[in-house]
C-alpha cells in the first residue's frame, strides 16, 4: 500500500488537478506501486479544500480528508504521516498540493526503497534535477542562505525543502512522532533525526515546476522558517554533530549510520529519547 500525504492550506485551485494527476498516474502504474491511497490534510483552510478533495474520492484512488488544527506546514504533514495506518510493507510518501514535483519520482522511490533504502528525498539540486528557474530574487537569495544553513546540519543533502518524500511506512510514523517543528522547516528536523537514527536516506533528482499560487510568502514566512531552522539546529545539535546517534543515545554504543549495510528493518529505534537532544 502507498499512502499518499498532501497537507493543504487554502488549496481549491491546486489540489483538484493534482489529484487528478495523480490518480491516472497511480492507475498507470499499479502494478509496479500496488495499490495507492490519499490523505489530504486540510490545514484551517477557509475555502472549498476539504469538500473538493472529498469529490475526488474514487475507487481508482480513494481520497479521505483529515483535518488539523495547528497551523503550519510541518503540523500538518506530522499530523497526515500519523493518520497513515500500518500494513505490509507500506510505503508513506507527503508531496505539496500544488504537485510541482513530477510523479515519476514515485517510481523511483518505489525502485530505491526495494533496493534498501528506508526514506527517498526529491531534489532539485542534483545533476539529473530538472527547475524551471524562480526569477523572484527575494525567494532565491534566500532560497541560497536558507540553503547555506542546512548544509551545516545535512551537508551530504542537497535539497532539503523539497516538497517530495517517501518512507517507508513505520519510519514515517516514528519519525512524524518525534517531530516538534511545525512551519516550513520541518523537513529539516525530520531529516536530521531520521539520519541520527542510522536511516538509510536517499536523495533523488526531480522534475519540479513552479506552480504559481505558493502558500509560502517570504515577507510573511521567511523569518519564521530561519527561527525555526535556528531552533531546530539547537535542539538536535548533538545529533547533528554526529557526536550523539540513536544507538548511543539508547545506551547501544556508538555507531556511524553511513556505514551500515543498507537495512531490512531499522536497526536502532528510530525515537530518539528527548533527554538525549
Ligand atoms: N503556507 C502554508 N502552507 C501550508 C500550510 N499547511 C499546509 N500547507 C501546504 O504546504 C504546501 C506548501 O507548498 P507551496 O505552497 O507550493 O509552497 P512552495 O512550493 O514552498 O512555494 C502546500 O501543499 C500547502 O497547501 C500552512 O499552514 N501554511
Ligand atoms: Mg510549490
Amino acid at each position: 500500500m502507498l499512502h499518499i500525504v498532501i497537507p493543504a492550506y487554502n488549496e481549491e485551485r491546486r489540489l483538484p488537478r493534482t489529484l487528478r494527476e495523480l490518480r491516472r498516474y497511480v492507475s498507470a502504474h499499479r502494478a509496479v506501486l500496488g495499490d495507492a491511497t490519499v490523505v489530504v490534510v486540510d490545514n484551517g483552510s477557509t475555502d472549498r479544500t476539504a469538500e473538493l478533495a472529498r469529490e475526488a474520492d474514487r475507487p481508482a484512488l480513494p481520497v479521505r480528508v483529515v483535518r488539523c488544527a495547528v497551523r503550519g506546514k510541518g503540523a500538518a504533514v506530522r499530523a497526515g504521516l500519523l493518520a497513515t495506518a500500518a500494513a505490509d510493507d507500506d510505503l508513506v510518501c507527503f508531496m505539496d498540493a500544488d504537485g510541482a514535483t513530477g510523479l515519476d519520482a514515485l517510481l523511483e522511490a518505489w525502485r530505491r526503497t526495494a533496493l534498501g533504502a528506508d526514506v527517498v528525498i526529491g531534489s532539485r539540486g542534483l545533476p539529473g534535477s530538472r527547475t524551471d528557474v524562480r526569477s523572484d530574487r527575494v525567494r532565491s537569495t534566500g532560497a541560497a542562505c536558507y540553503r547555506r544553513l542546512t548544509a551545516r546540519l545535512l551537508p551530504d543533502i542537497a535539497d532539503t525543502q523539497c516538497g517530495f518524500k517517501v518512507f517507508r511506512g513505520e519510519v514515517a510514523r516514528r519519525a512524524a512522532g518525534d517531530l516538534r517543528a511545525r512551519g516550513f522547516s520541518f523537513d529539516v528536523e525530520l531529516l536530521v533525526r531520521l539520519r541520527a537514527a542510522g536511516a538509510r536516506i536517499d536523495e533523488i533528482p526531480v522534475t519540479w515546476a513552479d506552480v504559481p499560487g505558493s502558500t509560502f510568502v517570504p515577507a510573511r514566512h521567511g523569518a519564521g522558517a530561519f527561527a525555526e531552522l535556528a531552533a531546530i539546529a539547537w535542539r538536535t545539535r548533538r545529533l547533528a554533530a554526529g557526536t550523539l546517534t540513536a544507538g548511543s543515545a539508547a545506551g547501544a554504543g556508538p555507531r556511524s549510520p553511513m556505514t551500515r549495510p543498507a537495512p531490512v528493518a531499522l536497526p536502532v529505534p528510530l525515537a530518539v529519547p528527548q533527554e538525549a537532544l
